[in-house]
């Protein structure tokens, strides 16, 4: 893998160059204040961490480099972590050397499947995905070289092995946890045509596998759920978590726990449950005005609309419009598709002036349609759809991860206060 190291290298060096450049030149600067709305409001909006993999403009979504997403939205899962871990998409070489990397390290180890065939069959799907991740900490280089005493700049080496040998296994590991759960137990092994990571989800889900707009629907889930930059949940988990020197594995585990909840990734498989119970009352072609009750009915019980609203976008979320142009071309006319639409006809009106305004935005996010795409395809026990979304994110934390240990970033650990402090500082006692 000289090609990657090389280049990974490379731009952690330039990375570096840039922060030391800033650091040195401005090193008392301000670029922000901290209110009580920020501490009170899980810390929306603060800067308050370097993350150089991805970048989501409000009004643009998210950008990879200078790329946005219909300009790498054809791309390959293996040509979208290139391009998060190094800043640029790889040559032919280049990705030739990463698929065969990938390709060695892909085979799941026995001791994996006899954990995961163990649990309880009323375990949902993301916590096997993280367990089995978790089982195969041991297998850690990074943890194994840490213990042996390696110098600080070698950590990004071994974060990017341990990276690669998770990454290449996580499609066999995830459709095998479909099939445990949803199809017998079976686990499918390799085959022949197990080039890619896409092509190996498809392949070892087993179903619908000889389609190629499925497969090109894997792909595209697999490009466009990747990385969001720094601060979600999910990723930030994993940050904080390998900023203890964690390994990859203990930080992938970590964050993908976070992406495991309702108001994060999660929504995808509530977003589908969603659409479902619409159509158990009115049928699977739902009127405009159905669809608007149902929403309201939904407000009116306190409940959020799954799928619409972001901490940081403030438009329809350009992987939204992406999965649409997808469901427009390869299956226009499903039931649960065209109510997607509807939804995206009523849902952001009634957004703008619920609860006075106070929703900052209405517009939908990538799960108000990705589930849907995928039941269309047979994938119909939406408790999995996250799982996909994890098996895309991964290639983010590992990429994060991988910089943040090569530009020796510290442990995070920011400070928080009491109540009894914030008082003593907002309201002082005078001096008598
Ligand atoms: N339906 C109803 N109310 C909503 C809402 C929605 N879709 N989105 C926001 N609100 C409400 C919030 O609950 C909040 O109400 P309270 O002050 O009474 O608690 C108010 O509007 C202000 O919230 P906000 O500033 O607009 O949103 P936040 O940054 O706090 O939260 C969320 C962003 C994505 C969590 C939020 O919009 C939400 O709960 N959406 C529905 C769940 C969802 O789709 N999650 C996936 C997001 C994308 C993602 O991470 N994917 O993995």
């Amino acid at each position: 893998m000289e090609k990657l190291l090389a280049k990974v290298k490379q731009r952690i060096e330039s990375l570096a160059v840039e922060l030391e450049h800033l650091y040195n030149d401005h090193p008392d600067a301000v670029i922000g204040e901290i209110t009580i709305k920020n501490i009170l409001g899980g810390m929306r909006g603060m800067k308050s961490l370097v993350c150089n993999t991805s970048f989501v403009d409000p009004y643009k979504g998210l950008f990879i480099s200078n790329l946005e997403i219909p300009d790498f939205e054809d791309k390959t899962p293996e040509e979208i972590f290139f391009l998060l871990v190094t800043g640029s998409l790889p040559d032919e070489a280049e990705l030739a050397e990463l698929k065969t990397e990938l390709s060695k390290r892909s085979q799941v180890p026995e001791y994996v499947w006899t954990t995961l065939k163990s649990a309880p069959k009323t375990i949902h799907p993301m916590t096997l995905f993280s367990m089995g991740i978790m089982a195969m900490e041991g297998d850690s280089v990074f943890k194994q070289k840490y213990d042996e005493g390696i110098p600080k700049d070698d950590y990004w080496k071994y974060t990017l092995e341990d990276s690669l040998n998770l990454i290449a296994k996580l499609p066999a590991l995830a459709a095998g946890i479909y099939r445990i759960l949803f199809m017998n137990g079976e686990v499918i092994e390799s085959s022949e045509s197990e080039l890619d990571l896409a092509s190996t989800l498809t392949y070892r889900l087993g179903f619908n596998r000889h389609n190629p707009s499925f497969a090109d629907l894997n792909r595209l889930y697999l490009v466009l759920h990747c990385d969001h930059e720094g601060g979600n949940v999910s990723a930030f988990t994993s940050r904080v978590v390998n900023s203890a020197l964690s390994n990859i594995y203990l930080a992938a585990s970590a964050g993908l726990n976070g992406l495991a909840g309702p108001l994060h990734g999660l929504a995808n498989q509530v977003c589908l449950k969603f659409i479902t119970n619409i159509h158990d009352e009115y049928g699977n072609r739902p009127s405009v005005d159905q669809v608007r009750e149902f929403v309201m009915r939904t407000l009116d019980e306190g409940k959020v609309i799954p799928g619409y609203g972001h901490a940081v976008l403030r438009v329809t979320d350009p992987r939204f419009t992406s999965f649409m142009k997808f469901g427009d071309q390869h299956c226009s006319d499903s039931p649960y598709l065209q109510t997607v639409k509807k939804l995206f006809e009523v849902v952001p009106d009634i957004l703008k002036t619920y609860k006075g305004g106070k929703v900052a935005n209405p517009w939908p996010n990538v799960d108000a349609i990705s589930g849907s795409l995928l039941y269309h395809y047979g994938m119909t026990h939406y408790e999995f759809y996250t799982v996909m979304f994890g098996i895309s994110r991964v290639l983010g934390f590992c990429a994060q991860n991988t910089i943040a240990r090569g530009l020796h970033q510290p442990i995070i650990r920011p400070k928080s206060v009491t109540n009894s402090w914030l008082k003593n500082y907002l309201e002082p006692h005078p001096v008598s």
